[in-house]
């Protein structure tokens, strides 16, 4: 953890940790260390408790306290119901914020009501009508505790002496499930293995005053309560994913206030936030640019120098550069300041050192990028890779999963996004196997679906890794017939185009079997959605027999009772079509040669599929604004997805649509010109992109720049205006954030815009080096290898020197682990001025999840990178 620096100075200017909690300008309580946020991001995401919301207390600088708010269970799960924000009002002159929840499902309405006194907020629920009968002894106030900040520490209750269990060891009972609140849309998070009852976490401790962390003044937190009785619980006993929560069951028939606790969060005397020094951790070769960005609390006196120091081959240091700070400003919560070393070129070991705060060791040498893609292609890939052994050394990543195969989804609602309906779209029954569909793909994520849109984009990306770099490492193992992977073990076969067969083979099993493409291939029950484990255990492998009760196994061992077979969801979307289309084509390319049967099919699937979405296409009369939001742009999470477009610009997507109804989409006219050199499909292409250009040139600048190597010169002279435009914004990223990277604000943290932008930065060097300078590639490549807020580790797994992240949301993730070569979506953005990454707690997917598509975009990224950087 970071050290804690009294800095006399700032002692002597300012008196923040001895002011009382005061509603600053961006409503939430401040005093220096201790944030108090109430209701700044509501229970509003797609998977309902993401643990970022309600009341949230930001405790010098980590986020350790959050989900305050009247909840229905102990230990709230991620898909149990959670309270619609109805209103928000910040009453600055009586230093207080009431938010009104509502559940729906129970007609439950609430308030809370939190108010500065003095150091501490008085945290107050208010009832007008009492708590629903249903919910009586149930519904209660909640607030949840961090449990890799607050394991083995020590806390106190009524004076009893206790510890955080490290593990959770805590006693249970079972209930009947009619006494359980309803969970999100019915699901089931558990399988009750026929009991039907659910298990309810026993408190670990009761009474009217805890203080929490005794013994660690940065996480010391005080509450009581009068009139009521606090409960600690520990909410991994039900789900790995749960925080130690404290709560108050509310009182039954009452109205008014009726729980009020008050909550102390200790602030360190003098605290300052340590520097966050920012530089790349996998290093620097010796003539690139070299930029750290230093991350300062605001009440941090800035230094004038910071020193750049040389470990020497005896293990002594020496200062190799002293150079001065130059500001930045501020951007968001902190102050930033940059340090240029640039002129440091000898190759060694160094560390950077401002004021007392020293950075790890990284190396200054010409083949620090060389090994960049390494751990994704050889590790992170194929341990991804469905319906497979696969195998590591003495290790088992996992067995061959859903032997069963899938069956026909029937139309229903679905936990992970999905939607079925309201007909199957298919010739197969609800229920129905559709034989062929256990073969090839990859998991979605840290989940174990086949997501097709991703999975069309990982079978793109490789293709285009393969004919751009033509990378013929091998280092993986693949066998079809035995359906097994073993890693570090060469076949002879470029890993790649192992890779691209792997994903064609389950996609052209899905346009062949279903006759168009499933939307995802995915869990039919919550219960083995949250899988964390061997992923051939999700499923028993047996066909799926409602005749059979459950849990039961036929006569032959062929069938069982247990509902637990995978589901195709089915409803056709020609867009998605049509995509597959395009991929397909580059499929059948880059595999003839290799898979010339695989090869034939995926173009006999690619010309059927792009007729018939065409067709589909063109049929539909209305304007479906949402299908046209992308031309707005990236979506940061701060825009409405849907704007409405001027005159101009709507006539400009109204002449893109019907080009695109006529010619076929753009990327595919290309894909489908490299693949046969007919020359329409180019004629098609040049028709298509200036228009798309002018639409939405960040979104559209990467496929113009793959389509010059078939074009003329009239072409890239075209382009050039565009790529003066892709510079000027560059440079204006410098003033918009410390970074220059588009950073996301969004509820996932967005890796891939970052990755899009380096890559198309990449390409846009190679062929205009002219216009974008070599120095502008490095850019994406600091901020994934360590130079960005919250923290300096990479953001991939187990790339970069000393300190990569150490926790992912992979597979694994129970055992806060990663899977190497894994790139995190990297700093999740908490209303209204707070960037995090955590990297002791791996469970929140908007800053620790590798996705599939994410992870095959950085082999593309980081492969272009390298070849620049050698060039
Ligand atoms: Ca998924
Ligand atoms: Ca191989
Ligand atoms: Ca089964």
């Amino acid at each position: 953890m970071k050290k804690i620096i009294l800095s006399l100075t700032v002692l002597a200017t300012t008196v923040g940790w001895a002011q009382d909690l005061k509603l600053n300008d961006l409503e939430y309580f401040e005093r220096q260390g201790v944030n108090i946020l109430v209701f700044s991001n509501s229970f509003n995401g797609g998977f309902n408790d993401e643990k970022n919301s309600g009341i949230e207390i930001i405790h010098h600088g980590v986020r350790t306290i959050q989900g305050g708010a009247v909840r229905l269970n102990n230990t709230p799960e991620q898909w149990d119901l959670v309270p619609k924000m109805m209103s928000r009002k910040v009453d600055k002159d009586n230093q207080r914020i009431e938010v009104a929840m509502r559940y729906d499902d129970y007609d439950f309405d609430s308030r809370v009501v939190v108010t500065a006194k003095g150091k501490a907020v008085e945290i107050a629920v208010w009832l007008d009508k009492p708590v629903p009968e249903e919910l009586a002894g149930k519904a209660g106030f909640n607030l949840e505790f961090l449990p890799s900040q607050y394991w083995l520490k020590t806390f106190t209750m009524d004076g009893r002496l206790n510890r955080f269990p490290r593990y959770a060891t805590s006693q249970t009972v079972t209930r009947p499930n009619s006494e359980k609140p309803r969970q999100f849309k019915g699901f089931k998070t558990y399988d009750d293995r026929g009991t039907d009852r659910f298990v309810d976490p026993c408190p670990l401790e009761t009474g009217h005053s805890i203080l929490l962390a005794t013994d660690a003044p940065e996480r010391m937190v005080r509450i009581s309560s009068d009139d009521a009785e606090l409960q600690l619980f520990d909410g991994r006993m039900l789900a790995q994913n749960g925080w130690f929560v404290l709560r108050s069951v509310l009182p039954e028939n009452k109205t008014g206030k009726v729980v009020t606790w008050i909550v102390e969060p200790h602030a360190i005397p003098g605290w300052i936030r340590e520097p966050n020094i920012g530089f790349c951790q996998v290093g620097y070769v010796p003539n690139q640019a070299k930029v750290a960005v230093i991350e300062l609390d605001k009440q941090d006196k800035v230094k004038t120098t910071a020193s750049l120091i040389r470990i020497k081959d005896d293990g002594t240091t020496e200062e190799a550069y002293k150079g001065s700070i130059t500001p930045w400003g501020p951007y968001f919560k902190y102050n930033y300041v940059k340090f240029d070393f640039t002129s440091v070129q000898e190759p060694g070991v160094y560390y950077i050192q401002y004021g007392d705060t020293k950075t790890n060791n990284f190396l200054i040498d010409e083949h620090v990028y060389d090994k960049i893609t390494d751990a994704t292609t050889d590790v992170w890939v194929p341990i991804h890779m469905n319906h497979m052994y696969v195998n590591e050394g003495y290790r088992t990543w996992h067995g061959e999963p859903f032997k069963e195969g899938y069956l026909q989804a029937p139309p229903s609602d679905h936990f992970d996004l999905h939607f079925q309906g309201p007909t199957t779209d298919t010739k197969y029954k609800p229920y129905e196997l559709i034989p062929g569909l256990n073969v090839g793909g990859f998991f979605d994520a840290g989940d174990f679906d086949v997501e097709t849109g991703s999975n069309i984009s990982v079978v793109q990306n490789f293709i285009r890794a393969w004919e751009l770099f033509k990378p013929e490492r091998d280092e993986t193992f693949v066998s079809q017939e035995q359906r097994y992977v073993d890693l570090h073990r060469p076949d002879g076969v470029p890993d790649i185009l192992q890779f691209i067969e792997h994903g064609t083979l389950n996609l052209v099993a899905q346009a062949e079997q279903i006759g168009h493409m499933a939307s995802t291939l995915s869990n039919s029950v919550l219960d083995n959605y949250h899988h964390l484990g061997d992923a051939a255990s999700i499923t028993d492998g047996l066909h799926y027999d409602p005749s059979l009760k459950p849990y039961e196994v036929s006569a032959d061992g062929k069938r069982s009772g247990t509902p637990d077979d995978m589901w195709a969801f089915t409803t056709r979307n020609p867009y998605l079509d049509q995509r597959a289309a395009n991929m397909f084509a580059a499929a059948s390319r880059a595999l003839k040669g290799y898979n010339d049967e695989l090869a034939d099919r995926a173009l006999v699937q690619s010309k059927r599929l792009l007729q018939e979405s065409s067709e589909m296409l063109k049929k539909r009369q209305n304007t479906n604004m949402m299908n046209f939001a992308w031309l707005d742009g990236i979506n940061d999470g701060t825009r409405p997805m849907t704007v409405k477009p001027d005159k101009k610009r709507q006539k400009l997507i109204e002449r893109s649509r019907r080009n695109e109804e006529e010619l076929g989409d753009l990327s595919t006219n290309l894909q489908l010109y490299a693949a046969t050199k007919e020359k329409q499909y180019l004629d098609h292409f040049e028709k298509q992109i200036w228009d798309a250009l002018e639409l939405n040139m960040m979104m559209n600048i990467m496929t113009a720049l793959d389509a010059v190597p078939y074009m003329d010169a009239a072409y890239k002279e075209k382009l050039r205006p565009y790529i003066q435009q892709t510079n000027t914004l560059l440079q204006n990223m410098d003033k918009e954030n410390p970074y220059g990277v588009p950073i996301g604000l969004g509820n996932w943290a967005g890796v891939n815009q970052v990755l899009n932008f380096g890559t198309a930065i990449n390409y846009a060097h190679l062929y205009f080096p002219d216009i974008i300078k070599k120095d502008e590639i490095y850019r994406v490549a600091n901020w994934l290898f360590g130079c960005h807020p919250y923290h300096n580790y990479s953001f991939v797994a187990v790339v970069g020197a000393a300190r990569p992240k150490q926790v992912f949301y992979g597979n694994n993730r129970a055992d806060f682990s990663a899977i190497p070569g894994n790139v995190a979506p990297g700093l999740l953005f908490r209303r209204p001025d707070h960037f995090e990454n955590f990297d002791d707690w791996p469970f929140l997917w908007g800053q620790n999840e590798g996705t599939i598509a994410g992870n095959t975009q950085y082999i593309i990224f980081g492969s272009s990178f390298k070849n620049l950087v050698t060039k």
